[in-house]
């Protein structure tokens, strides 16, 4: 970052509005003003400066922008740069990432391992850490919630069960989300991303609707990518639901994007170097485990199709 660059006023980018910007920035900057104050932040609409277009920057919900030419009055303002990233989660698009919460329902849509097990290799694949909120907890029996609990263990994974109709997991979900800078809520349509949001944070109050009855699936209600602040210093965004996430990938690094093999390749090593877990002789993955079967099909899907590799 250059000296020049480091002066000057920084906010974050909490949602894109056709051409604008919405910028959020610390209210300490505007103690001469009285604003309407969020956790002592406030929401400025900027344009972009058209440099940035000419440099082919995208900018993107969860980027650290410079800003300036700031009208105090009507909360307008110019974005004059655009910080680099530290993540960047492509669908949804929101850069600067640090935990992407895949929120999968117990019911309602139903459940569905391949839908869930892509949208964590989304995650892995940016290298960003995944988390699994299972949703409407209230529509199932203690017995099947287990049940959902093991199989994520068994995946490598933790998850966090709630329901927004009994409260059930409410409290730990916001205690882990206060913990972290910027989460993702991201997950099919239908599972309740919104209506957890318009839970958590009570002066938020986002539109949401039902699963449609004849086809059990959400209707794609949320349309943008908007970040709220749900605690100092921490930001929660609410994303459009979408059923099939991509798989894009090279063979050889698929197998490392499932925890559950990551951790019989680090216990021992595969008799070849380049092993991929198929029929080699020597090979040390455990053929039984549950997602072995979704591996080696998207495997031999990557491996048949054109460059870049991608599955689905
Ligand atoms: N039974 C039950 N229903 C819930 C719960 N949470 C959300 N719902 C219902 O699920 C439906 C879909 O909720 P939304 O919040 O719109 O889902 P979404 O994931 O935001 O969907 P998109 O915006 O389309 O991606 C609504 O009818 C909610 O009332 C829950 O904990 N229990
Ligand atoms: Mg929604
Ligand atoms: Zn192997």
């Amino acid at each position: 970052m250059n000296k020049n660059k480091s002066n000057k006023l920084k906010g974050i980018v909490v949602a894109l509005k056709a051409n604008f910007l919405i910028v959020e920035i610390d209210h300490k900057n505007f103690k001469d003003y009285s604003f309407d104050e969020f956790y002592g932040k406030i929401r400025l609409l900027c344009i972009r400066r058209s440099k940035l277009n000419y440099q082919g920057l995208f900018i993107d919900v969860g980027d650290i922008v410079c800003i300036e030419s700031i009208d105090y009055q009507n909360k307008r303002a110019v974005v004059s740069d655009v910080e680099p990233r530290q993540s960047f989660l492509k669908r949804p698009a929101v850069a600067n990432v640090t935990l992407v919460s895949i929120c999968i329902s117990a019911d309602e849509p139903l459940f569905d391992m391949e839908q869930t097990s892509r949208f964590l290799l989304t995650a892995e694949c940016a290298n960003i850490e995944p988390l699994i909120i299972l949703t409407k907890i209230d529509l199932i029996t203690k017995n099947d919630l287990i049940l959902y609990i093991n199989k994520f263990k068994s995946w490598g994974y933790d998850c966090i069960p709630v329901s927004i109709h009994n409260s059930q997991g409410i409290d730990s979900l916001i205690e882990r989300l206060r913990k972290t800078k910027l989460t993702v809520l991201a997950g099919p349509s239908g599972v309740g991303k919104t209506s957890l949001i318009n839970h958590l944070i009570p002066t938020v109050s986002l539109p949401t609707s039902s699963v449609s009855k004849k086809l059990k699936r959400g209707t794609h209600t949320t349309r943008h990518v908007e970040l709220f602040a749900i605690g100092n210093g921490s930001l929660l965004a609410d994303t459009p639901g979408f059923n099939r996430p991509e798989i894009v990938c090279e063979p050889s690094d698929f197998a490392f994007l499932f925890p559950e093999f990551r951790t019989q390749l680090s216990n021992s090593q595969c008799k070849f170097r380049d092993c991929l877990h198929r029929d080699e002789p020597g090979c040390v993955i455990d053929k039984d485990l549950e997602r072995y079967p979704f591996y080696r099909e998207n495997l031999e899907e990557m491996i048949n199709s054109p460059l870049p590799y991608q599955a689905g």
